[in-house]
């Protein structure tokens, strides 16, 4: 039988098993060691262009962002309308409609949705084992700036979580927030020694099942004072980094009951040590955390010289969809009554039940790339004119000719949650993103 807990020290150059669950590892070694300085030519693609396509996806894209234009959304009382976010004349924004209709929308705050009931969940834990110790914080605003996501959390400059391929830019300074990492440290210095952060974040990503533009996380941040660990034989880091695993099994352990997790080690620019924790599913290591000592030179910046911290950052939908069998991500985001009728308040774990199953329709389209090609710019244009019907984007061939020109061809998946679609949307949105594709992408179809 497996240990209940396994150590393992791999780093992430490890095969990964979980092919359908690719690792998102916006700070991981494997994001940096392709690092590049932002590129500003990336968002260009983001410019005005001809009018949306006629497919349905685009015309409920279009009433939407024309709905959402008119009124402003409050975030935690700032308000955010929507030309403050989509700049399509400004070089410095890769902002689309699809990524503001989001903003606001606050998913973790519904006690009736699997994300709020989850959240409310892990608050009853903390709240049970630290006597109400944390503070919690659910509706910071997620236009942040470069310096609180990335600066003030060590992230190197030429880091790839920084480039305009990765990251939402509303412009040069300001981001929508990749983690909720980027609170840590204005808490730190209004004084907050135990908190919880939970919000929406935003990754320019691939498409399929388990990844989505906009999903949300949950920051836990604990500091000691030298008090905590003097008389424990241990050194403030290795107080700290044993606490931190302790109280995260116990977490885990609340939310699934007994199951199998293992410690793999891992690398963030803001924790040393870092590491990650897995969960066994469905024969599978699932990763739904990141976390580790916080680094000494951001407790120092911040108020908190001498003493030491760790830091967590989870995914709620990585651990939803494991919890209440949620099979796609992009559920979440349903307001069909047969999906959101079958949460409520205070029942975590209550199993989804499919409605009906649709089936997926597949596009294939080739073209020659160029220099600029990236697929979370083709995901991003396909996404603009079918919104949530497409379920993936996936390169099924790639080879380079004598020419030395490179070929892909990628297949799309469109499959509503929600209804069968026509032979005839779909045709409308397959012709679409070609056309876009060629037009934005600047790619030569085949
Ligand atoms: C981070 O975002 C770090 N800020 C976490 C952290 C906080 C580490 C504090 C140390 C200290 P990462 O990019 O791995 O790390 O994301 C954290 C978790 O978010 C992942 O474990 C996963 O559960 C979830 N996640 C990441 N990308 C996606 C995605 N595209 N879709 C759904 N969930 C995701
Ligand atoms: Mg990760």
């Amino acid at each position: 039988m497996r240990p209940l807990i396994r150590s393992a020290c791999r780093l992430r150059a490890r095969v990964r098993a979980m092919a359908t669950l690719p690792a998102a590892a916006a700070f991981s070694p494997s994001s940096s060691a392709a690092a590049r300085p932002p590129r500003l030519t990336l968002a260009l693609f983001f410019l005005p262009s001809a009018p949306a396509p006629a497919a349905l996806g685009a015309r409920a894209l279009r009433t939407s962002a024309s709905a959402a234009a008119a009124a402003a959304v409050d975030v935690g009382g700032v308000k955010i309308a929507r030309e403050d976010v989509v700049r399509e004349e400004d070089p410095t924004n890769n902002v689309p409609d699809t990524i503001y209709s989001k903003i606001g929308l606050q998913l973790h705050r519904r006690d009736n949705h699997p994300l709020g009931i989850l959240k409310n969940t892990i608050y009853d834990y903390f709240d049970k084992n630290f006597s109400g110790q944390f503070n919690k914080f659910d509706d910071l605003c997620p236009l942040v700036s470069v310096k609180q996501n990335f600066d003030d959390v060590l992230v190197p400059a030429d880091h790839i979580s920084r480039s305009y391929n990765d990251t939402y830019y509303v412009d040069a300074q300001t981001v929508l927030r990749c983690h909720t990492s980027a609170h840590q440290a204005e808490l730190l210095r209004d004084g907050h020694t135990h908190f919880l952060v939970t919000g929406d974040v935003y990754r320019r990503d691939s498409i399929d099942s388990t990844h989505y533009p906009v999903f949300h996380q949950m920051e836990g941040f604990r500091v000691f004072s030298p008090d905590d660990w003097s008389g424990s034989g241990m050194d403030g880091t290795a107080y700290a980094a044993a606490d931190l695993k302790k109280t995260l099994e116990g977490l885990a352990r609340h939310l699934f009951g007994a199951v199998e997790m293992r410690w793999v080690d891992t690398y963030f620019p803001f924790t040393n040590p870092s590491f990650e924790l897995e969960i066994y599913f469905q024969d599978d290591w699932l990763e739904v955390l990141g976390c580790g000592v916080t680094e000494q030179e951001i407790l120092k910046s911040n108020g908190r010289t001498d003493h030491v911290a760790w830091a967590f950052g989870l995914g709620l939908e990585r651990l939803a969809m494991v919890l209440f069998d949620i099979p796609d991500i992009r559920l979440f985001w349903s307001n069909d009554q047969r999906f959101t009728s079958q949460f409520s308040e205070g029942k975590l774990g209550v199993k989804f039940k499919p409605f009906s199953k649709f089936p997926p329709c597949y596009k294939d389209m080739s073209f020659w790339i160029n220099e600029e090609f990236t697929e979370n710019n083709l995901c991003e244009v396909v996404r603009g004119i079918a919104g949530d019907l497409v379920e993936e984007v996936k390169l099924i061939d790639n080879f380079t000719n004598k020419k030395g020109l490179t070929s892909h061809c990628y297949r799309i998946a469109y499959r509503s949650m929600e209804r069968s679609l026509t032979d005839e949307e779909i045709n409308d949105m397959q012709w679409n993103v070609r056309e876009e594709v060629k037009n934005k992408l600047k790619v030569e179809l085949r």
